[in-house]
């Protein structure tokens, strides 16, 4: 508390002393103790900031000209936040007028700069897709499409080696196979099906949510011109890197195209070291075959644009799925692999022993895709009644997602109709006493949520309550998923936006390679940190061991400054349904 009462004195002199030119007046007024989303609001949403500070008063909305347009109480919370403060709401929701404004307090000073208008959300949510054309491996990007970000190639993988590990009668240690294309994992140069999986699920579903809205978001990337959404042109780029990670021989799926070591910190092309295929696994092989299922499911729309790849994608799902069948056990376990083999594999092993929900997200898939129930004949579809908030490791939600979207009837799955009901508990469960917490996030109910990649967990938990949404067309679900939107882009105790280039404190260090060592200071735009984690994984300490406040911007700093692509496909889900989405949310 003292803290804030030093920085109340500071800015309480400050609104009478502004007499220079306007970005000077930000520059010196600009609280630190506002916290609100950076980039802004719909006219007719809920809009609100909070206040760090114990001081009840008002609260004005001015332009940036220091117009007041607006004036309001401020509200203190009901519970204290995870510092154990007493904090102040903000609600100016009642204030629907399009333009350009700060928040002042005058306890505190002003807030960033924030814009009132329909679409606010546009740039971000495309920007959080274009992220992957960034993430591309074996292609250069060009100054067109990648501006000041521009690169040569990097990773062609057109001679890949067959790990020991991963050696089969056709394929001998040593081997040669070509898997081009792709993604890079995270901050390093690897490519992972496990993770790739839900990544490129997450965006194949909120293309299959929402067609309408994502054939309007155009992406400026090689392959626009062209005839299918850009959103799926660019998890093309990906799913033809999937397919080569196939055993034609006999279905089953290599867990992951690696080096043996992460890189140094430079940039792609200076990195020569072989690379591997290594052992195929149970999660691979089934997050595969959900994502060929779906990916045929939406292809099969554009049967002149690309010719055949719906049924491609069918095949290689069955045969992944009676690899997987006849494998149903065989984990990845990283640390035994390499007490046999050689060279040792140190990069990131994203190791599971429980593939209970790997098969029941592949068998639903399958199921809603060629309409035969009998996938799921010897699946225990509802093992519990708990609903996970979708990880790599936990892919059980995408399933029910899509069994209830594709309108699978009771009739073929008799577990839909609990499967609903789970869901639309869940969501009520989530947003349950949401507003008596210090940010009124669902994503700050629990201190149980700020793990390695937290902002990740927000926007899951967003996705799940569109679903909800969808379900019901109650708007109660959409407010708290704008909110957890708010959240990632402000709201929230670290005071950064999460997402690199958008907003006005965001991530200026991400641990990214190219990021890193591109010799540009703005780092790539659109992505996602993990965010707030006191678990500090990586050992590098952060300012506050708080749970929603243990974020820093640190290159060096994984844990909690890392980007990913399993963090991001959420991030634009949730960010482009809040766009298709926000005349619901307009109260109008
Ligand atoms: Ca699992
Ligand atoms: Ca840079």
């Amino acid at each position: 508390m003292k803290k804030y009462l030093l920085h109340s004195i500071k800015f309480l002199f400050v609104p009478l002393l502004i007499t220079g030119n306007a970005s000077a007046q930000q520059k010196d007024t600009t609280s630190k103790l506002i916290r609100l989303n950076q980039i802004g609001f719909y006219p007719g949403a809920v809009k609100k900031a909070i206040v760090l500070n114990d001081k009840e008063g008002d609260f004005f909305i001015q332009t940036v000209q220091k117009q007041t347009v607006f004036a309001g109480k401020l509200k203190p919370s009901l519970k204290p936040n995870f510092a154990g403060h007493i904090v102040q709401s903000a609600d100016f929701s009642a204030f629907t007028k399009p333009g350009r404004y700060v928040l002042y307090a005058p306890s505190v000073g002003y807030s960033y700069p924030f814009e009132i208008k329909a679409s606010v959300h546009t740039p971000v949510a495309a920007a959080a897709i274009k992220a992957y054309y960034f993430m591309r491996s074996g292609t250069a990007l060009p100054e067109k499409y990648a501006g000041k970000w521009r690169r040569v190639e990097g990773h062609p993988d057109t001679v890949v080696l067959i790990h020991p590990s991963a050696e089969s009668e056709g394929r001998k240690a040593g081997s040669i196979i070509s898997s081009p294309r792709g993604w890079y994992d995270a901050g390093d140069y690897n490519k992972y099906i496990v993770n790739s999986g839900i990544t490129t699920s997450t965006l194949l579903s909120l293309y299959e949510d929402f067609p309408a809205y994502m054939k309007t978001v155009r992406l400026n990337i090689p392959e626009s011109s062209k005839k299918i959404p850009d959103v799926l042109d660019e998890v093309l780029w990906n799913l033809r890197w999937m397919l080569t990670m196939q055993d034609p021989a006999d279905g089953g799926v290599y867990h992951k195209l690696t080096n043996a070591a992460f890189d140094k910190f430079e940039m792609p092309d200076k990195d020569k070291s072989p690379r591997y295929v290594v052992q195929k696994g149970t999660a691979a092989t089934l997050d595969f075959t959900a994502v060929m299922a779906q990916a045929s499911r939406i292809f099969r729309h554009y049967p002149k644009e690309l010719p055949g790849l719906a049924d491609s994608c069918l095949n290689a799902a069955q045969k992944a799925w009676e690899w997987a069948v006849k494998n149903p056990q065989s984990a990845y376990r990283q640390e035994e692999i390499n007490k046999k083999f050689e060279p040792k594999i140190t990069t990131g092993a994203y190791g599971d022993n429980n593939f209970t929900d790997e098969f029941i997200w592949a068998a639903s898939e399958l199921v809603a895709t060629t309409g035969n129930a009998d996938y799921l004949k010897n699946i225990n579809l509802v093992p519990d009644n708990r609903m996970p908030v979708p990880t790599w490791s936990q892919v059980r939600l995408l399933g029910y997602y899509t069994l209830i979207k594709n309108n699978v009837t009771d009739k073929a799955v008799p577990a839909i109709s609990e499967i609903t009901k789970n869901l639309i508990s869940t969501a009520d469960d989530m947003i349950s006493g949401v507003d008596s917490n210090a940010y009124q996030t669902v994503m700050t109910k629990s201190i149980r949520h700020f793990g390695w990649g937290s902002t990740s967990e927000a926007a899951n938990e967003g996705i799940l309550l569109i679903q909800a949404y969808k379900l019901t067309h109650s708007k109660k679900y959409l407010n708290y998923a704008l909110a957890n939107l708010d959240y990632l882009l402000g709201r929230n105790g670290s005071g950064y936006s999460f997402v690199t280039g958008y907003g006005t404190k965001t991530p200026m260090h991400p641990h990214h390679r190219p990021s890193a060592a591109d010799g540009i200071v703005d780092p790539v735009p659109g992505l996602l940190v993990g965010g707030s984690n006191p678990g500090m994984q990586d050992g590098i300490q952060v300012p506050s061991k708080v749970p929603d406040e243990a974020y820093i911007d640190d290159e060096r700093a994984y844990a909690a400054n890392e980007i990913a692509i399993n963090w991001n496909a959420p991030l634009a889900y949730l960010a482009n349904a809040m766009e298709a989405l926000q005349h619901e949310l307009d109260n109008h």
